[in-house]
């Protein structure tokens, strides 16, 4: 699929990726791509399950684009964004290297980072919390039977909708939303989370895991999930004003395709607005 779809950068202060499960039949690599390829930044959190070795080991999937991804990331730190890569529970491999380089690449158990207008947010991938979080419905089930077959559902339905030329829709984000044991999994990990800056006298978190973006304010404190490329295919940005924001890049990606296809120039409002800024 050709990544480069319209014309434009995007120029953040950060950006916040997890749970892109390279290496799985379910990455969305190509809508990554092309959100790596717009974008430019001070520095890029890699909040875990980067590469999915759960999935690796089960069958050894490696397309162009998973490869292309690791490369674009490379290129960023090559030319001056920091990386910062912090392993989840799909790559727990990678935290036998914790406090090392992997070429301009450091890998951290956990950080945190301050945002432009001050605030200090703990950043983790999350999988910590799953000994707190009864998360009997999302967390236990990514990487098992009744979430795989989830995903082959998922699959289907967005080979259908795109042989319809009907936009990306996430049957299992839809499905989260609904279920009433996912919605209290998603209320568990959030206050857990939350529980977790409050104790360390920060202002926030930023994690990932639970393939759910979200952005909210609870009693004072920030909670941020990135979301994943799997299904949601959504990354975290703060602007440089150090306001936060969660790109749904599927969206956008879609979209732009349709305006190329009307042969009209003009890029949807928001991203329009934004590269103005
Ligand atoms: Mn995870």
């Amino acid at each position: 699929m050709n990544a480069a779809v319209a014309p434009g950068r995007l120029t953040v202060r950060t950006v916040w990726l997890s749970d892109v499960h390279l290496g799985s039949k379910d990455c969305r690599a190509h809508y990554l791509l092309d959100f790596l390829q717009r974008v430019d930044c001070d520095t890029l959190y890699l909040l875990g399950d980067i590469v999915d070795f759960w999935a690796l080991r089960r069958q050894l999937i490696w397309p162009a684009a998973h490869y292309e991804v690791l490369r674009a990331i490379m290129r960023k730190a090559q030319s001056g964004t920091r990386v910062v890569y912090v392993p989840g529970n799909h790559d727990e491999v990678m935290r036998e290297f914790v406090g090392q380089h992997f070429g301009p690449v450091q890998i951290l158990q956990e950080t945190s980072h301050v945002t432009a207008d001050g605030r200090h947010l703990l950043l983790f991938h999350g999988d910590a919390l799953d000994a707190h979080v009864q998360l009997d419905f999302i967390s236990r089930h990514i990487g098992d039977a009744a979430y795989d077959f989830l995903m082959w559902v998922h699959r289907w339905v967005e080979r259908t909708r795109r042989a319809l030329g009907l936009p990306y829709w996430s049957l299992s984000s839809y499905v989260k939303t609904r279920v009433k044991n996912a919605r209290n999994a998603i209320a568990a990990f959030e206050h857990a989370a939350l529980q977790e800056a409050k104790r360390r006298g920060l202002d926030g978190v930023v994690c990932g895991h639970i393939h759910h973006p979200e952005i909210v304010m609870r009693d004072g404190l920030l909670y941020c999930n990135d979301g994943d490329w799997v299904e949601s295919c959504t990354a975290l940005i703060e602007n440089p004003n150090g306001g936060l924001e969660l790109l749904h890049w599927s969206d956008y990606y879609h979209s732009v395709k349709q305006l190329r296809a009307s042969n009209d120039n003009v890029l949807p409002l928001p991203l329009a607005l934004r590269l103005a800024q």
